[in-house]
């Protein structure tokens, strides 16, 4: 991607993937055996399909705030998304241009969990009395960037973080990770052949020794056949937590998204096809199995 110093927009992306990069090992393992097949030259070659964020809602805090940040920059509010049984509300936004990924923001449904885990959360959230984005001066984008990377909340013991993680492993997962960057998304159709199809992309990276989400199958596949989504399972990480003891807890993963031409356009001759050809937006069903990503069962699960 074109990178333009001056662009609010592009600094707080490109400040967001250097810290992702910098922390999922299996984002540069991708890129670099990518480089050496000679499938892209550069990291700038992979079309990101989308970005991912996790928010809590509570007060002051969740979609409504976070989304802020990029309506200022011109992303477009696009549909809604329930997961009953994980207990989510998400939306996504539609880029201010084709080069810029969209957005994928999930918020945890904090009055559906039970007491004790409401508790824990907001002894944490409790103490912000303000929307912290309306603080924020969104045309800098060094300022925003700085923002994404800052605590909002203090550190949880380990004893909290293991009863977050007993009830909902996304609760646990964003009380410590907050608004990291969750996933980046390769555009595996607009690769060259031998690499354009999620069988050839997922026969790859399990060659290079990149474990996949297996939950509903490595390929999640939209109702109408023409979204299809595999994902990496999130490495651990050694976290350090407020009573001084450390837990291997789920960061981020990669994933990998092949979006097919619509139906009007299914003969158009591959060159001509651009991203407006191509099924657009997300499904309820692919992202209940990729939420799953950060899940200990699929960490910790077999191939
Ligand atoms: C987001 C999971 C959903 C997609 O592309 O459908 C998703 C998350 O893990 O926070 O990324
Ligand atoms: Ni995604």
């Amino acid at each position: 991607m074109h990178f333009d110093e001056q662009n609010p927009l592009d600094i707080v992306l490109n400040d967001l993937f250097e810290h992702y990069r910098q922390h999922v090992s299996d984002v540069s393992k991708i890129t670099n055996s990518l480089l050496t097949q000679g499938v892209i030259s550069s990291q700038e070659d992979i079309v990101n399909d989308h970005i991912a964020f996790r928010t809590l809602g509570v007060s002051y805090l969740g979609i409504q705030s976070f989304e802020k940040i990029f309506l200022a920059y011109g992303y477009r509010k696009k549909d809604y998304f329930y997961f009953e049984g994980k207990k989510l509300d998400a939306y996504w936004y539609a880029p201010p241009a084709p080069h810029y990924p969209r957005i994928f923001v999930s918020e945890l449904r904090v009055e559906d969990l039970s007491e004790q885990v409401q508790v824990i959360i907001k002894k944490y959230t409790d103490p912000i009395t303000a929307d912290p984005v309306d603080a924020l001066e969104l045309s800098n984008g060094e300022e925003v960037a700085a923002f994404l990377q800052k605590p909002l909340w203090d550190l949880p013991t380990s004893e909290e973080y293991q009863t977050l993680l007993a009830e909902s492993e996304y609760a646990a997962w964003v009380i410590y990770n907050r608004y990291y960057l969750n996933h980046y998304t390769i555009s595996i159709h607009e690769l060259k052949d031998g690499y354009n199809t999620l069988e050839e992309f997922n026969a790859f990276l399990e060659s290079i020794g990149v474990k996949l989400n297996n939950s509903g199958g490595k390929i999640k596949t939209s109702a109408d056949g023409l979204l299809r989504q595999s994902s990496t399972v999130s490495a651990l990480y050694d976290a350090r937590f407020s009573d001084g003891r450390t837990l291997e807890i789920a960061g981020s993963y990669v994933e990998f998204a092949e979006r097919s031409p619509l139906p009007q356009f299914k003969n158009m001759p591959k060159k001509e096809l651009k991203p407006e050809h191509r099924r657009d937006g997300f499904e309820t069903n692919n992202a209940d199995k990729i939420f799953e990503s950060t899940y200990t069962s699929q960490i910790k699960g077999k191939q």
